[in-house]
């Protein structure tokens, strides 16, 4: 088919598209019960005591965490604190985890999650990290598998609306971000009507660590002032480069639902991230003042921050070669490259085709120069020259395509709430499955990754209505299983998921389930205000400030009775679990805590901050059961009034 066919073709049902997306998109249209056959239920029986077979890593959207859940059962294993304050774990409110939420606005306890990305080694993925964005304040945050937790979080400069991230490169080199809305850089009061002028992109490459994870922003690209929506890393032979889609290439700053739909293509920029190294060695990079967060959690256990104030950043003009597009029908979502690294596809939301680029004629339509002009110095590559078929008639609304490594490729239809699957031998369709409702992303495990481990596609729906007992206003998001191993899919289970679950990734079991850390050794706890066992407790007055040493173990606290405080005083209660057992944390809260509990890991140290604003005697206890003795770990802490004769006592052993 010809382009100048497809494109008319478009032209037709983008008027409708854009009708359909206005309105309540294919939602709870009755389009029958998606039942699931009779072998399903065995299909996903993971018998009590048994594990399950992968680990998957949710989004949870708008409620800032990652949860891990296992498949095939969709049992809920954990929610790890990510972006949000979680007061079911003190995470942002004990003083060693407050520092990871700081920004360089401040303390901010909530972002939106969206893209969880596991690390990789040769395009693999190898079970060591977990990167995810925060979408909100612009942020990328790295959890450790081995004890599934947030470990760093990284504030990205110059950036608004953080989603085309973070998507790594094949060894784990780069976490990418982009701005998703583009803002005057670095920032200015300019009016808003002065977009065109004003305002610019950002794609920002953070180099990873090797050995440690740590995160640092490499340098930044400074792009037109379109909106940057997704990306994922070449693989393979385009190992070496990254594609983001963009969006508002008409550059609207107002009605964007209509404004931005005017252009028949945006485009996908396919940027060559190691060209753009060559370009910062050689010194043509301008270092930009710029503030910026960034949070780590030491060896210790507690986090810290530091603002950072420069950024590199490099303007296209000065790397040739760095930056093409790619023409992409029609406000593209998704792009997503094959396991082989060739075919780059993405989700025109309002295309009535699914295009696929190739990377071999990327690289002949760049050498032969076949460009369709530029826009800001970066060549335009003829459509027809890098195209490598359309899939035709695939649904509405494609967003995301996932792989199974065996030649199939599966995107998600949000308008048509469906998911497609397609060859990528000639790019036609070979089955279709309904989803409830209105999926969003997709996903196999392994399934953006060169060795796709298949079995499942995951469709993370945006809508449930009339799939579960009715809930009030607001229906939990859900997650369908669907299992891929035959010729036909088939839809194995629906579980309700937190948050809102954009992207997700899953590995086997096997990779990391024996690198769980079960204990922290309390003979290695590095925290200063730890102690190592109940003879080191005490209590401390330090000015107005009271600190309790305290330990916590089977079903005792020391010390359990304080007397001495006076109003006025700030309370801090360290807290160390002496435990050396697995899945033993204790709890602790006290009463008027304008704050939440700790909870506090075998061998680990918390603290929780008291201000008492009342004379009495107040108990203080264990919130998590453990043991037969759990209701008697409890104590007192007694204050008195300003200026007291009472001593600081306690009866701790010392
Ligand atoms: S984006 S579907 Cu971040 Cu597609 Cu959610
Ligand atoms: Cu310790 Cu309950």
């Amino acid at each position: 088919m010809s382009a100048a066919v497809s494109q008319s073709r478009q032209a037709f049902a983008v008027a409708a598209l854009i009708a359909a997306l206005a309105g309540t998109a294919g939602c709870g249209k009755g389009s029958g019960p998606a039942v699931a056959s009779s072998d399903a239920a065995s299909k996903v029986y993971v018998a009590p005591g048994k594990y399950d077979d992968f680990y998957a890593f949710l989004s949870g959207g708008f409620s800032g965490q990652v949860s891990v859940y296992g498949l095939p059962s969709g049992r809920l294993l954990r929610v790890i604190p990510v972006f949000s304050q979680d007061p079911e774990k003190g995470w942002g409110y004990s003083e060693q985890t407050k520092p990871m939420l700081n920004t360089s606005y401040g303390f901010i306890p909530w972002d939106d999650a969206h893209h969880p990305q596991l690390s990789q080694t040769d395009g693999v993925p190898d079970g060591r990290w977990l990167f995810i964005n925060g979408n909100n304040t612009p942020r990328v945050a790295r959890l450790d598998l081995a004890e599934m937790d947030t470990k760093e979080i990284l504030e990205i400069p110059n950036g608004a609306g953080n989603h085309a991230s973070p998507f790594v490169t094949q060894n784990t080199e780069y976490a990418v971000s982009a701005t998703r809305f583009s803002v005057p850089t670095p920032q200015k009061d300019v009016p808003i009507s002065t977009y065109k002028e004003n305002f610019t992109g950002q794609l920002t490459f953070i180099s990873v660590d090797k050995t440690t994870g740590r995160m640092s922003v490499a340098f930044q690209i400074s792009m037109p002032g379109y909106d940057y929506d997704l990306s994922h890393a070449g693989k393979g032979p385009s190992h070496g480069w990254s594609f983001f889609t963009s969006y508002n290439t008409e550059q609207a700053n107002t009605l964007l639902e209509r404004n931005a739909s005017q252009n028949d293509k945006d485009f996908v920029a396919a940027v060559h991230w190691q060209e753009a190294e060559k370009c910062v060695a050689a010194g043509k990079a301008k270092v930009q003042p710029a503030k910026y967060a960034h949070n780590w959690t030491d060896e210790a256990g507690i986090a810290h921050s530091e603002m950072l104030t420069s950024t590199k950043v490099l303007a296209v003009k000065d790397c040739p070669g760095l930056v093409y597009f790619l023409p992409t029908p029609k406000s593209p979502h998704g792009v997503d490259v094959d396991p082989t690294g060739e075919y780059i596809v993405a989700g025109g939301k309002l295309a009535t085709v699914i295009p696929v680029h190739s990377f071999t004629k990327m690289l002949a339509a760049i050498q032969n120069q076949k460009f369709d002009g530029e826009r800001e110095g970066i060549p335009i590559l003829k459509y027809e020259e890098v195209i490598a078929g359309e899939v035709q008639n695939p649904g509405l609304g494609p967003l995301h395509t996932e792989f199974d490594g065996q030649g199939y490729a599966y995107t998600s239809m949000f308008i048509s709430s469906e998911i497609v699957k397609w060859s990528l031998k000639d790019f036609k369709v070979v089955d279709r499955i309904p989803v409830y409702y209105s999926i969003g992303h997709l996903m196999i495990p392994g399934g953006d990754s060169r060795k796709p481990f298949g079995k499942y596609v995951i469709a993370l729906n945006k809508i449930t209505k009339d799939r579960y007992l009715p809930t009030g206003p607001e229906l939990a998001q859900s997650a369908q299983l669907i299992d891929i191993t035959g010729a036909k899919m088939q839809v194995l289970l629906d579980f309700p998921t937190i948050g809102e679950p954009h992207y997700a990734q899953a590995l086997p079991a096997a990779t990391i389930k024996d690198k769980q850390v079960r204990t922290y050794a309390i003979a290695d706890n590095k925290d200063p205000n730890g102690v190592k066992s109940e003879k080191e407790t005490k209590v401390k007055r330090d000015g107005k400030a009271v600190h309790i040493y305290m330990t916590a173990i089977r079903s005792h606290f020391v010390p359990d009775n304080v007397e001495g405080v006076q109003l006025g005083d700030t309370v801090y209660f360290h807290v160390t679990n002496l435990e050396q057992d697995w899945d033993v944390p204790h709890g602790f809260a006290v009463t008027g805590a304008r704050n939440s509990e700790l909870l506090v890991m075998p061998g680990q140290t918390r603290t929780v901050t008291w201000v008492p604003d009342r004379v009495g005697v107040f108990p203080f206890y264990c919130t998590d059961f453990c043991s037969a003795l759990h209701q008697e770990m409890q104590g007192y802490i007694r204050v008195s009034p300003a200026g007291t004769k009472i001593q600081l006592t306690s009866n701790s052993p010392q």
